[in-house]
């Protein structure tokens, strides 16, 4: 009989697993058919991700990771996905330059991706869930999906992760506060790595406020209404799960330990109080309407004759009709 395709991953085969890869990334016919096999066997990696402003250490800091993982008694498999949202044309240099500074790549349990916006059809969130659902069919226990920054792209990207990590530098008061705005919300652990370099005990102290007055608050609205009552209180009311505030220099492999454990009980955490089921459930419910979006459109587009939109745009430009009038005509056709 054939080996299926998911026998093949499941031995081992790199080469199968690295053309799988391109396929799936790529979204041709054969790699679609690929995720549609698969699917039945994903659900189970521990989905990483790592974001935080350039040249933080992310890539030092998931080089140490990984090799922390790898050292847990039950012999896990890492899978690394480097996705840059920021450069679409210098993106296969330095992705390549990011990904030699990986040490694991000769251990067969590692297996090390990057991805650039550049040639990705659809969203890049969407290839980059796609990628990591081949490497959590293939049995790979973790898969840490490193991006880049802080806006609306690399949140798509993060938010298919079970546990999102922020790094952040040492660094003055100030732009602590500007970086801070969007992207604590999303962080369920934060990492203050370079803490060789001054000023670290500042940044974590000033994360740590941050993170507790955010989790007061979201505690306070979501439970209680608005309320003052102790962090304490609601401990006892609701076992939650605190945001750990944690110093590293990766470049040196100081305080990894840590936050490995920090990651393996946040996976606790998730599945004992149910949410790791909640978290798949979101995430499969936004894939789904986002391939619904994009089929509807795809096939409206293919019904529609080029010269009956062209027609009606043409008439918004010259402001006979509106946009809104314009979609409304557009769907009646
Ligand atoms: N002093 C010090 N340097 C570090 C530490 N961690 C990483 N570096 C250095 O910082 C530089 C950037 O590290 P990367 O790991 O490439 O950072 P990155 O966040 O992945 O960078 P981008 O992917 O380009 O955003 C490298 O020269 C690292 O050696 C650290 O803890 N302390
Ligand atoms: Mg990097």
């Amino acid at each position: 009989m054939k080996p299926t395709l998911l026998d093949e991953l499941r031995k081992g085969d790199r080469l199968a697993l690295s053309r799988l890869l391109t396929q799936v990334e790529r979204d041709t016919p054969s790699g679609r058919a690929a995720l549609e096999e698969l699917f039945p066997a994903t659900g189970h990696a521990h989905k990483i991700g790592i974001t935080g402003p350039p040249g933080s250490g992310k890539s030092t800091l998931v080089n140490a990771l990984v090799y922390a993982l790898r050292s847990l008694e039950n012999d896990p498999k890492v899978a690394v996905v480097a996705v840059d949202p920021t450069s679409p044309f210098s993106g296969g240099a330095i992705l390549g330059d990011r990904v030699r500074m990986l040490e694991s790549q000769s251990d067969p349990k590692v297996f090390i991706r990057s991805m650039a916006s550049r040639g990705a059809l659809g969203g890049l969130a969407e290839r980059t869930a796609a990628v990591t659902q081949v490497f959590d069919a293939a049995g790979y226990d973790f898969v840490i999906i490193e991006t880049v920054g802080a806006g609306q792209s690399e949140v798509d990207i993060v938010r298919l992760a079970h546990t999102t990590i922020v790094v952040d530098i040492p660094g003055t008061g100030d732009d602590i506060q500007s970086i801070k705005a969007g992207i604590l919300e999303i962080a369920d652990i934060l990492v203050v790595n370079k803490s060789d370099h001054p000023g670290a005990d500042a940044t974590l102290r000033n994360l740590s406020t941050m993170v507790a007055m955010g989790q007061r608050r979201q505690y306070s609205a979501t439970k209680h209404g608005p309320s003052l009552s102790t962090p304490k209180a609601e401990t006892e009311a609701e076992p939650a799960w605190y945001v750990p505030v944690l110093k590293t220099i990766a470049a040196e492999k100081t305080g990894i330990e840590r936050l490995a454990d920090a990651i393996l009980r946040h996976g606790a955490y998730l599945r004992e109080s149910g949410m790791w089921e909640q978290k798949e459930a979101a995430a499969l419910r936004e894939t789904i309407i986002k391939m619904l979006a994009s089929t509807l459109l795809k096939n409206w587009r293919a019904r529609i004759p080029d010269e009956e939109l062209e027609a009606i745009l043409a008439k918004v430009s010259a402001r006979n009709i509106s946009p809104q009038e314009a979609v409304e005509r557009l769907l009646a056709l």
